[in-house]
């Protein structure tokens, strides 16, 4: 899967400063904060729509970590289809790094192949974007930046 037409113009290796948050599919988010708020004891930050993804997020820090939970607003959306087949769970690992459609190019050229070929706006207003998980031994990968 590694790309091998890598020159000596190519970058050496993508800086992932930290894991940003890990993305979980929900089937309500009402029903699991209440988890996350009374069984974990964790705080609940934001709520947050991001129509063009379909989805209803809600936030929570564990250290410098955050857990993301995502319940979908339409059937035909990336995490309504993700639980009709697999039903609630993990649904993808974001890495934080210093520049998202830079890593995204970088990944690339190293053999992933790219579910956005540019960052987007994605939730918080990271520019996020993600590699498709048959190309990532089956983990759905997001990348993501505050910056560009
Ligand atoms: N983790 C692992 N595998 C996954 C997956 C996931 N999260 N989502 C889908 N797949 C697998 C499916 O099981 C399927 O595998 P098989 O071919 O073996 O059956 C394959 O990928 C294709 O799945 P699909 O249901 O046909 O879905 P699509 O190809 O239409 O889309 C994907 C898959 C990853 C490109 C799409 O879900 C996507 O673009 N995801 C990124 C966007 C996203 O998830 N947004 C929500 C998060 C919002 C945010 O954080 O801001």
């Amino acid at each position: 899967m590694i790309n091998q037409n890598l020159t000596s113009k190519t970058p050496l290796l993508m800086k992932i400063s930290q894991i940003e948050h890990i993305g979980i599919a929900v089937n309500s988010l009402e029903e699991s904060i209440k988890y996350y708020e009374e069984v974990l004891g964790l705080k609940c930050y934001a709520i947050e729509d991001v129509v063009d993804q379909k989805v209803k997020t809600a936030f929570f820090l564990v250290g410098n970590t955050k857990i993301e939970l995502l319940e979908s607003t339409s059937p035909d959306g990336p995490i309504g289809k993700f639980i009709a087949k697999k039903g609630q769970g993990i649904h993808h690992i974001a890495f934080a790094v210093d520049n998202a459609t830079e890593a995204l190019k970088l990944a690339e050229q190293r053999g992933a192949v790219l579910v956005d070929k540019e960052s987007r706006k994605g939730a918080e207003g990271l520019n996020i974007g993600f590699l498709h998980p048959k190309s990532t031994h089956g983990v759905l990968t997001e990348l993501c930046s505050k910056q560009e």
